[in-house]
């Protein structure tokens, strides 16, 4: 008996200390998930009527039954004042999906599948049009001033549902470093390129400082992201080159990020994972010696071709850099049936996928 109540003491003695420690060590936020779209549809379900849901559905919580840290959303035809998105999202749905997501204390990132102003076609008619956009004399121009500010005043909107600060962030002008965007690089220069994000930045803000915020200042967080990097390929530097050739600049980017895609299923693993590997290696250099965030920031493998993604090619990878804020993976289309990012219910990628969360 007395044996074991020394035993007690000392275990004691040892233990509390030890917990006090640990428990105080300053841990590393988790890297925060996010999906694009995530609670306006997913595979086989949609919520697309403009008409108020008293509830909120999302593919993640469908999976995991926790709220997304982060969800996509994509604003292309605000710039024709549509009333829904390129996806068929209402804007309406959208901003009260943001409502709802800021007061679950989750953030929202927004992109913009902008349409060509020049021909009026979509984000991927890459018909020349940068340089007549940045010359003030042309009409094409003056289009461009007033698209860009309606995408302002959209995202001001947003901006101010916020309840904490750098909940909401903007990705403007993504994946330029590919050829399928009429702001990628084999349709613009560099400098053509950089002088249209620093002024969709600079209107940003100019929206922002208008705007009644409970926050202030009713801030947020530009994101920088290119996609594959092959304008330099033999330079062993060349993936760095490129990221920072095209880069915004200090004033107008507070995250770097990239956009990198799993192709092939499982035999296409080296090859997501080389490119991955010199994709973050050069945004997380220039985003270390510029002081700014790391993210990825949109990835996936459609249909998860590839068995245990998640937990056996996406987590071992995010384990690499330590850095990255966070990361999305894309859409899991309801109209599409092989268009699907996030497992679908009750199979073996979805045991995979909760398995990964909860090792995030
Ligand atoms: C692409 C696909 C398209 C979609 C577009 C914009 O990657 O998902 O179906 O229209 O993104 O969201």
């Amino acid at each position: 008996m007395r044996k074991s109540f020394y035993t007690l003491c000392l275990c004691t003695l040892y233990l509390v200390p030890l917990y006090i420690l640990t428990a105080c060590q300053p841990t590393k936020p988790r890297v925060l998930f996010g999906h694009q779209d995530d609670v306006v549809y997913g595979s086989n379900w949609q919520r697309l009527a403009d008409s108020a849901y008293t509830d909120t559905r999302s593919c993640i919580y469908d999976v995991t039954g926790q709220w997304p840290d982060l969800i996509g959303f994509d604003i292309g035809g605000i710039e024709l004042c549509h009333t829904r998105n390129l996806d068929s999202v209402p804007f309406s749905r959208m901003l009260e999906e943001c409502r709802r997501q800021f007061e679950r204390g989750g953030k929202v990132t927004l992109s913009w599948h902008a349409r060509n102003p020049l021909t009026g076609g979509n984000s991927w008619d890459t018909t020349p049009c940068l340089a007549q956009i940045i010359d003030p004399d042309t009409d094409v121009h003056d289009t461009m001033q007033v698209w860009i500010e309606r995408a302002a005043a959209f995202i001001a909107q947003v901006a101010t549902l916020q309840t904490q600060p750098e909940q909401l962030i903007v990705r403007l002008w993504h994946e330029q470093s590919g050829n399928w965007f009429w702001w990628g690089r084999e349709a613009c220069s560099a400098e053509e390129y950089i002088a249209l994000w620093q002024w969709t930045r600079t209107v940003m803000d100019k929206q922002l400082s208008l705007v009644h915020c409970t926050l202030s200042p009713c801030t947020l967080l530009f994101a920088y992201s290119p996609d594959k990097l092959t304008l330099y390929p033999d330079d062993a530097d060349g993936a760095y080159r490129e990221t920072l050739e095209w880069y915004p600049g200090d004033e107008y980017v507070d995250i770097i990020g990239t956009d990198c895609y799993h192709h092939g299923g499982a035999e296409g693993t080296d090859d997501y994972l080389y490119r991955a590997h010199r994709q973050l290696d050069a945004a997380a250099r220039l985003a270390k010696e510029h002081g700014k965030r790391l993210a990825l920031t949109e990835t996936g493998c459609e249909s998860i071709r590839c068995p245990h993604w998640y937990t056996e090619v996406l987590l071992p990878l995010l384990r690499e850099y330590p850095a990255i804020e966070y990361v999305l993976v894309w859409r899991n289309a309801w109209d599409i049936p092989a268009h699907y990012f996030l497992p679908q219910l009750n199979t073996e990628e979805a045991e995979d996928f909760k398995s990964f969360i909860k090792q995030l």
